[in-house]
């Protein structure tokens, strides 16, 4: 029997309207299902029945493509389809380095960037501000520092035979004496009184001091032409310019912010938009890449700025900046749009956060995209390739209210970004990893080698609150089947 498979407009209707929802009331066709469907000569079963109409056969190519064994990505602000080939789990290793202290676990894994010429079993690594934990006393809940002392470090770190292996500690240092430590190393501790979390000592009964050089160090990446790293912070938010043993530079804020505390050993320069001072606390600069050709840098915030106030919590536009390296000056931001909760099981939307990037190129990032569980319960372990050439240059244009639309960037819906004409980046599945039964929910480092080695490994929060006698901390190596540049 000859069959002509038509895979146009009723594709995209399919996928406009999710999973199995063509109907032969929408189309006034029969559904077509007693087909059989074979891949590599393997029969397959899509979870959609074709659909007969006019003498054509149409297929519904979510099922069919997902049936193949195919990522597909549905992009309703172009109508446009992706179909993207799975990768395939290549190794896996796991850190079994010594305790920091009792019931405090040793943690790499907040970033991880492969850098040019390196062997490709070694990268670099940073571990958060350090251990912390939230006591609740008379109904408020305090955030407390277990060792307080320790200096937030970038990690350099090897896989082989199944393990991690820390080759260098690389602690962050100040150019001078840092008056909260004695010496010239930083802490994790908050920045500022009044505007970030007072921080305690493990038992609560002490306030500790700010450190005004103290860092909630978050992404890390690599800049070749200067032999320098960048590093991301939750407290300013911020990004930090450091030389390769540990010294920092300067540290890139938003305006107003250096009028609130005295650095004279690291130069505060104010080129982050006002806007960016409506952080909500610990969902700060998350992600920080550079394109290998070290010309722009690129800064993504893991959730929505409270931006009026924080009900926008419930927004899905994360803001992603875009530096020009030379002059440290923002050149571009794109409003990146976070999975939509609905869609998921027990989630909110502040619940989905954006936690680290890849820069392959000025108009391709890789984003790590996750939701709160772990286990069983996880959702949402995505890694996006994004395209920005398309995308709409927002800087400067909806940090308030006072434009044509009347709304924040925030504030805006699904319908009012397509009023707006604002496009998002486009998004498109590389690696699922909850289809690889990942264990962990945070998922925060993610780098790429030779175009076609993606890796992964997450922040085991030093262990707090942990009951294994694991590190809980895993990096995982997956080939991609194409390469990505
Ligand atoms: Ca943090
Ligand atoms: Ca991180």
């Amino acid at each position: 029997m000859k069959k002509i498979w038509t895979i146009t407009a009723t594709a995209v209707l399919t996928l406009s309207l999710g999973t199995g929802t063509v109907t032969a009331s929408v189309l006034n066709g029969n559904t077509a299902d007693k087909i059989v469907y074979s891949s590599n000569g393997q029969v397959i079963a899509p979870s959609t029945p074709a659909v007969n109409f006019d003498g054509s056969l149409y297929l519904p190519i979510r099922a069919f493509s997902e049936a193949t064994g195919k990522y597909v990505d549905w992009d309703e602000f172009r109508s446009s389809v992706s179909l993207t080939d799975k990768p395939i789990l290549t190794s896996t290793y796991s850190l079994k380095a010594p305790n920091l202290a009792e019931g405090i676990k040793m943690g790499v894994g907040s970033s991880l960037t492969h850098l040019p010429g390196d062997p490709d079993n070694v990268f670099y690594s940073t571990a958060d501000r350090g251990p912390n934990g939230q006591i609740e006393i008379n109904g408020t809940t305090l955030r407390t520092f277990p060792l307080a002392d320790y200096t937030p470090t970038i990690y350099k770190i090897q896989i082989a035979d199944g393990e991690i292996i820390i080759l260098e500690e690389i602690p962050l240092k100040v150019n001078g004496i840092n008056p909260t430590t004695g010496t010239a190393n930083i802490t994790g501790l908050p920045n500022i009184d009044g505007r970030d979390e007072s921080p305690y000592n493990a038992e609560t009964e002490q306030q500790l001091s700010y450190d005004p050089y103290g860092l909630d160090i978050e992404g890390l990446a690599y800049n070749a032409n200067d032999d320098t790293f960048w590093i991301s912070d939750e407290y300013g938010p911020s990004i930090v310019h450091v030389k390769r043993d540990g010294t920092i530079i300067e540290r890139i804020v938003p305006q107003g912010w250096a009028e609130q505390v005295s650095t004279p050993l690291v130069p505060a320069r104010e080129v982050l938009p006002e806007v960016y001072n409506s952080l909500r606390q610990n969902r700060g600069a998350e992600s920080v890449g550079i394109t290998p050709d070290g010309k722009y840098m690129f800064m993504a915030m893991q959730n929505a700025l409270r931006n009026p106030d924080k009900s926008m919590d419930n927004s899905r536009q994360v803001r992603i900046i875009k530096f020009d390296l030379a002059t440290l000056h923002p050149i571009a931001e794109y409003a990146y749009l976070l999975e939509d909760a609905t869609k998921f099981n027990k989630l909110a939307q502040a619940d989905i956060v954006l936690s680290d990037m890849v820069v392959i190129n000025e108009n391709t990032l890789l984003i790590d995209e996750r939701d709160k569980f772990a286990g069983d319960q996880a959702q949402l372990k995505r890694i996006y390739s994004i395209d920005l050439s398309t995308a709409t240059n927002i800087l400067n244009k909806y940090d308030d209210a006072t434009n044509a639309s009347g709304q924040t960037l925030e504030q805006m819906t699904i319908a009012d970004l397509k009023t707006n004409d604002i496009l998002p980046p486009s998004k498109r599945t590389i690696l699922d990893a909850v289809e690889f039964k990942y264990p962990y929910e945070k998922i925060e480092g993610l780098s790429l080698v030779d175009g076609n080695k993606l890796v992964i490994i997450n922040d085991n929060d030093f262990g707090i609150g942990s009951t294994t006698t694991e590190n809980g901390t895993e990096l995982w190596t997956f080939e991609l089947p194409y390469t990505i540049k």
